[in-house]
Parts: C-alpha cells; structure tokens; sequence
C-alpha cells in the first residue's frame, strides 16, 4: 500500500540495541507518523526490526517525566519545583553527606543508554570534581565480562571486526547470543549473505533452541554453563586434527605451550559431557571453524552473564588466536553490544574502574593525565575502583552508601536479587532518579526526579557494536522542562560550585572528551564535533582529521599489549555459583524476547508489541510440565533461595529439560513483586563483578488444585523464603 508523502524530520540513531541503525522519521515534529531505516547507513542499509520501526509510538506519552520533582519522605507525594530548586535540593543533600561520611557515601549508578557526552560528564563530576569513583552503570550487568576479556586476551577492550565481515566471513559461530530477537537487523544481514554467497555456515551454541538456533546449520545445545568445556573440546579437537594456524601462532601470540599443555592434559570425555554436545557435533564444529577461510564469534549475555563469563571470553578468543582468526576479513571475536551506547560508556570511562580513553584509576599515569586535562590538582582522582552495580546496593543495605543518583536504567527490575535491592533502595538517605518516564520501578523509590529529554529531543553522539561513533541531532523539542542528559549534569556541577562545567554546547563537551583519546587505543583524534555533524558518523581508530576511520583493527596483527602480542589464556570449566539440588532442582535462565525492551518503560506503549508478547510466562518443557502435572497456561509457583513468584506456563521444546526459562521485561508495575529478578542470583565474577543472571537454582510447583482457574497474575500475593547470603 502506498502511503501520502510525508515530510521528513530527520535521522537519529535507534535509541534501543547496540546495532545502531539510523532512523529516518516523518510527519511533523508535533506528531511523528512513520519512522523508516536510512537506506545508505553503513549499519542497517535500510533495515529495521519492530521495536525500531514502531519506536516514534514512545514519543509522546502521558507518562513522559516532564518536570523536576522532590520530595524529603518518600511517604509523602513528589512537588513540582524549579530546576534551580531541585539541583540545589541534591547539592545541599550531597554536601552534608560527604561532609559526615566522606565522599564513597555517594554513587551515581548509570546506563549503556546515556550518551557519550553524559558518561563524560559523569566522570568528570565523580571521579574528579566529588571525588569518588563509586560510578558504574548497568553495562556491568551486560558487557563487564567481555571488557575484561578482551583486555586479558588481546591488551585492550573493543571488538575488532566490523558488520562488513559478515560478507566475508564463510563460518559464523554464534555463542550465548540470540541475535534473531536481540539484534535482529544483523541477523537479517547475516541470513542475506548466505542467500546471496551460500555462506557463512552458522553454529549456534544456547541451551535453547532459540529463533536463532533455529535457523542454524549447526545447533549445539550446550549446557547452561558448559561453554568453557565446549571451547576447550574444541581446541583440543582442532589441535589433534592439525587444524593450528602455526605460522600466526608462532609470529603473533605468546602462551601457546601453556595452553597447548592446559588441553592436552584436559579429559576429552569430560569436557564433552560437560559441554553436553555428541562429539559427532563437537568434531564437526572443530571441522567447520579449523578449516574455514574466515570465521566470525558472536556472542552476547549467554557468555559474559556469568561468574566465569571473563573465562569465557578469553577461551573463545583463544580458538581465534588458534586458527589465526583476527585481523583480517571475514574473521574475529565479535562482542555484540546490548545498548545503543554501551559501547560510548566503556571509551568515556563509565565503569568504577576506568578513565576516559579506556584509562584505568588504578594507573598513575592515567590519572595524571586525567587530571591534567580537567585542570584538577595532582593526586584529585582517587587511585582505587569505586563500587561496582551489586556493590553499591549492598553497600546501600549496610549504610556504607547513603545517597545514590540514578540514570537510563531501572534497577528495581533489573538487578539481581531485587528483595534486597528493594531493601537498600529504601535505607538510603538520598535517591536521585533522572529518566524519561514517571513512573517507573524505580522512580517510585526516589526523593528526587529530574526529567530527561530523549533521543530525538537532543543532540547526542553514540558508538555502536562496530565501533561506528554516530551523531544525532535534535529533531523536536523536549517535552515540559525536560533537559538532554549532559546538561543536567552540567548545571548541577555548576550549582554546586565546580569550575570546569559551563559548556555552551554538547559539541564543547564532546571535544573535551575526545581530546583525552589521542594516542589511545579507542584514538578519535579525528572524529571531531564539526566532522561528526557533517558526516554523522565515522568509525574509530581514526587518529587525525585526514583520517578515514578504520573498520578493523589488528590488521597489522599486533596488539596492544605490552610485547604486541596476543595472549592464549588456558581457562578450565568452573561450575555456577549456585547449581540445582534437591529443593531447588531446576536451572533458571533468563533473557530478551524480540518484541520488547528491558522494563517496558518504551515498548509497553506499542500496541502491536504489546499484542504479540502481553505478558511474563516460564517456559518449560512438556515432559518436565507432564512431570510437574501442569499444563500450557497453568499457572506455576516458582521459587529461588530469594523469592517466589507465580506465572503462566508456556509448553516449549526449545528450553532443555532440567532448565525453566524467564523473559525478564515485566516488572512491578506489571504485577507486585513478580518480577524474575525477585530469584536471580546477585553471585558476581571475581575480575569482571558481572552478575550470574544466566543461572540460579529454582523450585516450580503447580500451584494448588482449588484455584480451578487462574488468577489474574496481578492479584497473586508473592511469597518471600528469606533472603540468601553470597559465599565468598
Ligand atoms: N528485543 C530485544 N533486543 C535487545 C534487548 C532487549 O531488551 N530486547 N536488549 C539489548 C541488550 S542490553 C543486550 S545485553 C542484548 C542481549 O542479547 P542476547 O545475549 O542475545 O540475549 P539474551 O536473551 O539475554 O541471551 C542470549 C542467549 O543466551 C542463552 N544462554 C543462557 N545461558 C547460556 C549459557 O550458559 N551458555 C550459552 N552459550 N548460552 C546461554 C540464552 O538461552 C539466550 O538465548 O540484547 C539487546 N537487544
Ligand atoms: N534476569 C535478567 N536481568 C537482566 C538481564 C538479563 O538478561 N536477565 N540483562 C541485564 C542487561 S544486559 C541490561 S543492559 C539491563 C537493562 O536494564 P535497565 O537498564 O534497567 O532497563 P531499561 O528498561 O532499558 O532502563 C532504561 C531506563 O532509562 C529510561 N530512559 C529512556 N531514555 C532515557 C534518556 O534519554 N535519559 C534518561 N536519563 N533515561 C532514559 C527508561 O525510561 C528506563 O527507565 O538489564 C539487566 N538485567
Ligand atoms: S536492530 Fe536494534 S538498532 Fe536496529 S532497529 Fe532494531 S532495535 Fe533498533
Ligand atoms: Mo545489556
């Protein structure tokens, strides 16, 4: 059906998942009709997924956050103030708690969704001007794990490879990633490749027969957990089969015999019943990777969910360095970033332990070099990593941390463990939320609201996957006296009393920031403010304005470690924190449906979202249900050593047996208390402090037979069974 012309408004970067697709919107800045993909951007070449195409229905809605609130007790109703009011309500509030319990009492908890120019900002206030580095963002639920491997194995963080490579490579293994619901226009491109060339081959390794498993020409079915073992079978098999790249082995990496060593003496049977793959399977993906031309990793929250998930990382990049598989195109350990800035987040130096220009706090130089540039005295940066997401409400329960602002995210969803998330957000002193809707989960528990303005209400510069840094000017006004996140920031450093923060705009900010990449790793020398807004993106490394902006990096196979060499990291399989027993004798895992995002704040208003995913429900598999006497629709009582909770049945072969899994969109606001994260684990790794949200141990009952029909999921009353204390 042909539809009337419609005037165009503009482009921006679709603010949902980290492919970074350009919109093109049209109608009237008033009132957006249709949003369509921008058919020469180097990401989407024209495609959309759903959530992209229907976004502009988020724009406008009554819940839109529109005016500065405050209140002192959270019994009594919020007050619309002034921004003057509310800012100087938080400095005042912040002064008195660092002046009685210095300044770790505070945290500033963010988002893989701010921008660029935010994150920035944030640090600059935190880390420099309040000095702490209490600073993390929910990137460390998300990309932690593949951060810290990707500096263990290869000297820096940032993937490699770019989109293009999928037309290059003839192998794509993709592991813990459901790319057909998460990251739908890559998979779009991937499956027209393949019509067009007859590659790449594609292995999916998930315990579930996902949409992704299911069009795959291999599907191993790994056990939740396995993928170490998985990787190292593999290694072993590629070895035995003569499958090394020796040349690029001997030239380009070191550890080689350490490893060589690590998986020979490693029990082959072992690893594969661990894996939980036939070794038909096995050896026929060793064949497929160890003989390939070029082949491409992704992989996504199946890997880094996990307190081994920096193990996980290192080992599938050590089936990379194997078969010389990185550096050229068509090959690499691809990391796909969740949020459309996650990426932005980890080059601004967001995470509790970095500086801008993937700097670190614990490094001297780093900091000097920091300090110099924010005109800081010597010695202002504090040299150990603040608190990490889990931390911080931990800390907030023991009363370490009294004040916490919040921004881009939702954690009273998105946490692990939420009891105890609900108990620290309610102890402190002081909670600031700045979002774009009211009310959330999580606003719900502030004394403080400031209003965001969002994507297309503000300029902001982003990075994707791929390393591409997008701008995206602004396209409409923000509703009410909402404000672009940077100048929040901005206004409150001013209000309270910090010099260095009077930018008269987000290009002043930008250039700030990206003079502090020079000579860096992430080096965006050349991707000025004025560049960026005359050829909105530009990929980085890109060290001077002549400067065309590099697709892949290692091209030259050295790396940025301290001899340029690349690092085989022998990594043994180590089981979940908490495994399943007797009363609690099924895996949990969680994850995304193509549909929705994250905590419904955005998708809840697309009616044909809505329609094709209405509500939260456990899938579980038909013989564990006939074993359980439940049926498809049966409403089931699910419980962890944290909590319980009651949804739907859905009947399913794609979740193994032994194995439930859980969307996790739907929150409170959806129905009390009944959110997945009330059973999630907060066990976090050792390095990468990334949660477990991939597996816990779970209990599922048929709820009792008198409730002959089931209750509207909102009614049901939750029951908690105590709360559960990490080991150490
Ligand atoms: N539609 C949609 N797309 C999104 C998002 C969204 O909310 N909705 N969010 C974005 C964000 S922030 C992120 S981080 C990405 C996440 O994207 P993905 O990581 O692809 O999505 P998930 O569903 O969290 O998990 C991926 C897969 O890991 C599998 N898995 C679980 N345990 C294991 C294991 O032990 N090993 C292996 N190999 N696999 C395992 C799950 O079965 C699941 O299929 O998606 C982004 N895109
Ligand atoms: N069980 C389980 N839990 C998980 C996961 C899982 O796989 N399983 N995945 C984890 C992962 S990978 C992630 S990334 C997190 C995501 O979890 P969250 O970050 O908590 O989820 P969102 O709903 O994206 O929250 C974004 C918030 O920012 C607001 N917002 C939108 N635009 C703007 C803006 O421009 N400015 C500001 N200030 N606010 C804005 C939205 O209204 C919303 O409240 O969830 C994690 N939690
Ligand atoms: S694939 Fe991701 S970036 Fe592209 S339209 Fe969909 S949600 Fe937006
Ligand atoms: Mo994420």
């Amino acid at each position: 059906m042909n539809r009337p012309e419609l005037p165009i408004i503009g482009e921006t970067i679709c603010p949902y998942c980290g492919v970074g697709c350009r919109l093109q919107l049209e109608g009237y800045p008033g009132e957006i009709v249709c949003t369509r993909g921008v058919a020469d951007a180097p990401a989407n070449q024209g495609r959309l997924c759903a959530k992209g195409a229907l976004v502009h229905e988020t724009l406008d809605t009554s819940d839109r956050l529109t005016a500065p609130l405050i209140r002192s007790d959270r019994r009594e109703p919020f007050q619309r103030v002034s921004w003057d009011s509310a800012l100087g309500f938080v400095a005042e509030r912040l002064r008195a708690i660092r002046a009685a319990y210095g300044p770790d009492a505070i945290a500033f908890y963010g988002s893989g969704q701010l921008d660029s120019e935010t994150t920035y900002l944030v640090g600059k206030l935190f880390k420099g001007s309040l000095r702490t580095n209490n600073t993390d963002s929910n990137s460390r639920l998300c990309m932690a794990a593949a951060v810290a491997g990707y500096r263990q194995s290869l000297g820096s963080d940032g993937p490699p490879c770019c989109y293009d490579d999928i037309d290059e490579c003839d192998v794509a293994f993709i592991i813990g990633s459901n790319m057909a619901e998460a990251h739908p226009v890559l998979w779009d491109r991937l499956q027209q490749s393949r019509q067009r060339r007859g590659v790449p081959y594609s292995i999916v390794a998930d315990p579930r027969r996902t949409a992704t498993a299911r069009q795959a020409d291999l599907f191993l079915p790994v056990a939740p957990g396995g993928d170490i073992a998985l990787m190292n079978a593999l290694g072993r098999l590629m070895i035995e089969s003569g499958w090394v790249d020796d040349r690029f082995v001997t030239a380009y990496t070191r550890g080689f015999d350490q490893y060589l060593y690590f998986l020979l003496s490693q029990n082959l049977d072992e690893l594969v019943s661990v894996a939980g793959i036939s070794r038909d399977q096995l050896h026929e993906a060793a064949r497929r990777l160890g003989t390939a031309h070029g082949w491409l990793s992704f992989y996504c929250m199946g890997l880094n969910q996990s307190t081994v998930g920096v193990w996980k990382n290192n080992s599938l990049i050590n089936l990379h360095l194997l078969t010389g598989q990185i550096g050229k195109p068509g090959a690499g350990p691809f990391s796909l970033t969740g949020q459309p800035n996650a990426m932005g987040g980890r080059e601004t130096g967001l995470l509790s332990h970095q500086l801008p220009g993937y700097r670190l706090v614990e490094d001297g130089q780093h900091r000097e070099e920091v300090e110099r540039h924010w005109r800081l005295p010597p010695g202002s940066i504090r040299n150990k990593p603040g608190l990490t997401a889990v931390e911080m409400f931990r800390a907030l329960e023991r009363g370490q941390l009294r004040a916490l602002w919040i921004a881009g995210t939702n954690p009273l969803v998105s946490l692990p463990d939420l009891h105890q998330v609900r108990r620290a957000m309610n102890k402190a002193s002081l909670i600031v939320v700045q979002d774009a809707y009211h009310p959330t989960e999580t606003t719900e528990l502030a004394h403080v609201l400031l209003p965001a303005a969002q994507f297309t209400e503000k300029e902001w510069t982003s990075t994707s996957s791929e390393r591409l840094v997008s701008y995206s000017p602004q396209l409409r006004s923000a509703p009410g006296d909402a404000l672009p996140d940077w100048q929040i920031i901005a206004r409150f450093a001013q209000r309270a009393g910090f010099a260095g923060f009077d930018y008269r705009s987000a290009a002043e900010v930008w250039d700030e920031f990206r003079e502090l990449t020079t000579g860096r790793p992430c080096d965006m020398t050349g991707i000025t403010a004025a560049r960026l807004r005359r050829e909105r993106h530009v990929y980085w490394p890109c060290p001077s304005l002549e400067h065309p902006g590099e697709k892949r990096r290692y091209q030259d196979r050295r790396f940025p470690t301290p001899d340029g060499r690349a690092i085989f990291l022998p990594r043994d399989h180590r089981e979940p924190r908490e495994k399943p027993d007797h009363e609690f004798p099924f895996v949990l895992t969680t994850g995304r449906l193509y549909s929705h995002w994250h905590t419904l704040t955005r998708t809840r208003h697309c009616a044909k979202l809505v329609r094709r995913e209405p509500g939260p429900f456990v899938e579980i598999h038909p013989s564990d249900a006939r074993s359980l006497e439940v049926d498809d629709g049966d409403l089931v009582q699910i419980s962890s050593r944290r909590g319980t909770i009651r949804l739907p049945v859905r009947l399913s072969e794609a979740v193994p047996t032994g194995t439930v899994f859980l969307p996790f969109h739907w929150g409170d606001r959806f129905s009390a208390d009944n959110a997945v994260n009330y059973l999630t684990i907060s066990a976090t790794g050792r390095v990468a402090k990334q949660p477990e949200l991939k597996f816990c141990a779970v209990d599922v009952e048929r709820v009792a037979d008198n409730l002959d029909e089931a209750p509207e999921v909102d009614s049901v009353i939750p029951l908690t069974i105590g709360s559960f204390h990490e080991s150490p």
